[in-house]
This record gives C-alpha cells, structure tokens and sequence, in this order.
C-alpha cells in the first residue's frame, strides 16, 4: 500500500439486548474479527439502540458489560481495533440530529424491522424506533466508514445509510464516504432451529430456538437434537428444505467445510445422526469463546480499561468528521 493511502476503515456494531446467538457470531462477528488483520476496524456495542424497547437499568448494564466482553471472547483485540460503547462517544447521537434533518418521514416509515418491532411491542411505538435507523447512518458515517460487516437483516438499514450520505453530500458538497455493506457468502441469516423460514433472533421467546453462544455442550445437543426439519430422509440443500438447509448452513460455517462436502459426508445417513454433528460441530467451534468470555469477566478492571481508551479514541476519529458537518451546514464555529 502506497504510504498515502490511508487502510480502508470498517465499522459495525451490535445490540446488548442479551447473549449473542450463533447467528449474530456466524452473521457478523467472526466476520469483525477476520477483516481486523486488512482493514481500521471500529466496533462498540449499541446500547442507544437497545433503549429503543424498554429495558431493567440494572439488567440492561450488566448485559452491556458481557456484550462487550463477549465481543473480545469472539476475536476482537481491542489494541489493533477500536472497542467501545456506543453512549460513550457523544458524537453519534450529535450527527444523528443533523441526519434526521435530510431523512424523509416516508423512508423511514418503510423500515421493516420498524414495522416488525412496532407490531411486537404496540404499547411503546416510542420515536426512537422510528428513527432508530438515523442513528445508525451517524454510527457510519461519523467514522467515514468504508465497508460494514453486517447481517443480511440489516440491509435496508445500510441502504438508508448510503442514501443520506448521497444526499447530504449533493446538498453541502462532498463529506461522507458512502459505505458499502460486507455480507457473508454463507450464514448471512442463520434461521431459528425451530421455524427455519425465520431468523434466528436473540428475542425469540421459544428457547429451543436459538443457540446461544454461551450455551454449554449438553444444551446445544438438546438444542440441535430438537431442531425441526421434514418429511423427506435426504441430506441435501434444496428449495423447501428450509430445515435441513439451516442445519447444513450452520454445520459449514462451524467446520469450514463448504455444503456440498457436507452434503457428500452425510449422503445416506439419516436425520438423526446428522443433527448429532451439526450439535457437535457447533459445541467445539464456540467452546473457545466461552472459556475466554470467563476469564474476561473475572476481570472487570481491565475490561474497564479498554472500553474507556477506546471510547477516547473513537471520540478523536469522529470528531473531525463531525465537526467539518456541522461547518457544512453553517453552524457557527466556537474552537
Ligand atoms: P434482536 O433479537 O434483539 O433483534 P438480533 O439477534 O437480531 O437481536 P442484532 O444485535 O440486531 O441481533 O444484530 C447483530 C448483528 O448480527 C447484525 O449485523 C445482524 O445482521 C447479525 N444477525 C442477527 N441475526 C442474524 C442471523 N440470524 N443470521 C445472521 N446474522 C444475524
Ligand atoms: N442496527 C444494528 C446494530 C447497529 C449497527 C450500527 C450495525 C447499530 N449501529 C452501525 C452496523 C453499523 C442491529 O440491530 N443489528
């Protein structure tokens, strides 16, 4: 790389709304974790998104504090990466405010994920999951991102993004990057064990349907030995297959095989026996991130430290960024 060439910059974040699910690992963050060895790799846990439904104070911190602490158990190095909490760096909700002024009331009603998480939680249609989305085009393009690793959930999220960016630049000359998303050729959307044509989600109110990647060996066997599949007997990847689809998604991402040798591997052998892999599988490719999260909580004070330093060093990278917005549209300077 020529020596002016500044390293493209990624950035993502993710929800405290409880322990991480092997979708978010496969979705995501083993995706964070690799991109850090090519790329400035910002990441930090969205806990001013996670207020958009109403949380327990006490809970809600704790459940910070491990989200953070899992993202390091997942890979993250928070020397080579900025780690940090997304209410520790003003910034964020600062441009949000400049942003939500060049977002249309009707893009933002077309949100899916709002429309969903309006209809689940009817009785606190608050403005903040309205425009949720706002925020996190600020998440993005207060770093001036370049690529954002996300899940194929977040698309339209990360189209918004694109799109105020274009739009703020034609209207004050040219500001922000116009970030690209980054999806996983394979697990982009890991289904629910139980009803495989839906994602599997961190809020799913059947525990079965879900592995979470805290979850010890005897309860991802019971987990996967449940998980719904159908009537026919073949292992193959196939329209209407949704179930065994999801399985033989899963069993790739956590082997590194691709699905067609795990399609060979399992040719003529029955469901059961199957489902006893992918279990087995999954167990050993999450038991080093458990083992790690436990030494990690055993050790406040240094998690402590880290998310402080990387706070101030997200605060210094944004900083420019937004303070060249707010000259951009004719705020007064006072430093
Ligand atoms: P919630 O249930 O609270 O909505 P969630 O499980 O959808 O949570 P998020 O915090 O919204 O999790 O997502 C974190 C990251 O994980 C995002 O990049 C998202 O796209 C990705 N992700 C979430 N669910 C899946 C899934 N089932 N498969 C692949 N990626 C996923
Ligand atoms: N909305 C995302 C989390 C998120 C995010 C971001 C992801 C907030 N800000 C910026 C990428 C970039 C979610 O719910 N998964």
């Amino acid at each position: 790389m020529a020596e002016n060439e500044r390293k493209k910059v990624i950035l993502s974040g993710i929800q405290p709304t409880g322990v991480f699910t092997l979708g978010n690992y496969v979705g995501a963050i083993r995706n964070w974790d690799t991109l850090q060895e090519e790329f400035d790799c910002i990441y930090f846990i969205a806990d001013q998104h996670a207020i958009t439904v109403r949380k327990d104070p006490v809970k809600f911190r704790q459940q910070t504090v491990e989200s953070y602490a899992l993202t390091l158990a997942c890979g993250i190095d928070p020397k080579r990466s900025i780690a940090f909490i997304q209410s520790h760096n003003p910034n964020h909700s600062q441009l949000s405010w400049i942003l939500g002024c060049v977002t249309q009331f009707g893009e933002l009603s077309r949100m899916t994920q709002f429309k969903d998480k309006a209809a689940k939680h009817a009785d606190d249609i608050n403005a903040g999951l309205f425009t949720y989305p706002v925020l996190m085009a600020a998440d993005i393009l207060t770093y001036n991102a370049d690529v954002v690793p996300i899940g194929d959930d977040q698309r339209q999220h990360l189209e918004l993004a694109r799109n105020i960016a274009v739009r703020f630049n034609q209207r004050y000359g040219d500001m922000f990057t116009v970030p690209e998303g980054y999806y996983p050729k394979v697990g982009a959307r890991i289904k629910s064990l139980q009803e495989p044509t839906k994602k599997m989600s961190k809020s799913d109110d059947n525990p079965n349907a879900t592995v979470f990647i805290l979850d010890d060996k005897d309860t991802i066997m019971r987990k996967f030995k449940r998980a719904v599949t159908d009537s026919d007997s073949e292992i193959r990847f196939a329209e209407g297959k949704d179930g065994i689809n999801n399985l033989l998604t899963i069993y790739s991402c956590a082997t590194g095989k691709t699905i067609e040798e795990a399609e060979r591997e399992f040719a003529g052998k029955g469901y059961g026996e199957f489902k006893l892999a992918v279990g087995e599988a999954v167990a050993d490719y999450l038991e080093p991130v458990r083992t790690k999260f436990a030494q990690l909580m055993d050790d406040k004070a240094y998690l402590k430290e880290c998310w402080t330093d990387g706070a101030q060093r997200a605060f210094r990278l944004s900083n420019k960024v937004f303070t060249k917005a707010c000259r951009k549209i004719g705020f007064v300077d006072y430093r």
